[in-house]
């Protein structure tokens, strides 16, 4: 039998934006339980003892415990989809969509990473430029990505959307997408805001990251 689905999570962490799309995506109920990083609640010995990485979000389906937001949003499908649509089983087509996937995690939210984590933690309020410009080629292969498709790999929704939106649109805090340079992915993050419940899901907690970010930084001339 299954049990209740419980979503760790602070509400404005771009990752945990991209599970609650897919929970909202699939119909799943769950339990959502604020974890607040800037009282250090991920360091608690409770926290560490379900997730030692200490990251949000974090799964816990009935006492397994998966991290990484990526890593939940598949095994959700996996186990609770009623189609493959968001992740698809067809090899080609799942091997694109977790490229994308790879690639918010390595390349996009580490570029976002880079500079929330020193300015949080660390007060460091200055933007060196290669933080910027690493941005701009990540907004620039997202608008590669697009091509001709209203979605990140085709003309569907995929898991990859979700991730790489709330990591995009939260790129914002730090620069500002050109949408005369990337119309595509304008055009794109306009689309998936018009998804049912995506103000609840992340607008509203995309404007609060991006307020807590944005004013305090500066720039490397
Ligand atoms: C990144 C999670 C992460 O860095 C994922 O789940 O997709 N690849 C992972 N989360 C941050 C919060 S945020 O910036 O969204 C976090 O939990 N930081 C606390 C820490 O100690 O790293």
């Amino acid at each position: 039998m299954t049990g209740v689905l419980v979503l760790y999570g602070m509400d404005i962490s771009p990752p945990v934006r991209a599970c609650k799309l897919t929970l909202r995506a699939l119909n799943l109920d769950y339990e959502y339980k604020e974890i607040n990083l800037l009282e250090r609640e991920h360091l608690s010995e409770d926290f560490l003892k379900k997730n030692p990485q200490h990251t949000v979000p974090l799964l816990d389906d009935n006492g397994t415990f998966i991290w990484d937001s990526h890593a939940i949003v598949c095994y959700l499908v996996d186990k609770y989809g009623k189609s493959d649509e968001l992740y698809p089983r067809d090899l080609v087509k799942r091997a694109r969509v977790d490229q994308r996937l790879f690639f918010d995690a390595s390349i996009l939210f580490m570029s976002l990473r880079n500079v929330s984590l020193p300015y949080f933690y660390h007060q460091v309020n200055v933007v060196p430029k290669e933080k910027v410009d690493s941005i701009k080629d990540a907004y620039g292969h997202l608008e590669t990505f697009l091509g001709d498709n209203p979605y990140l790999t085709g003309s569907n929704i995929t898991l990859a959307d979700f991730c790489c939106a709330a990591t995009a649109s939260a790129l914002a805090a730090v620069l500002e997408l050109d949408q005369q340079k990337y119309p595509k992915v304008a055009a794109w993050l306009k689309r998936l805001s018009s998804l049912p419940h995506y103000e609840e899901d992340s607008s509203r907690s995309l404007e609060k990251y991006i307020n807590m970010l944005k004013p305090g930084l500066k720039f490397e001339q």
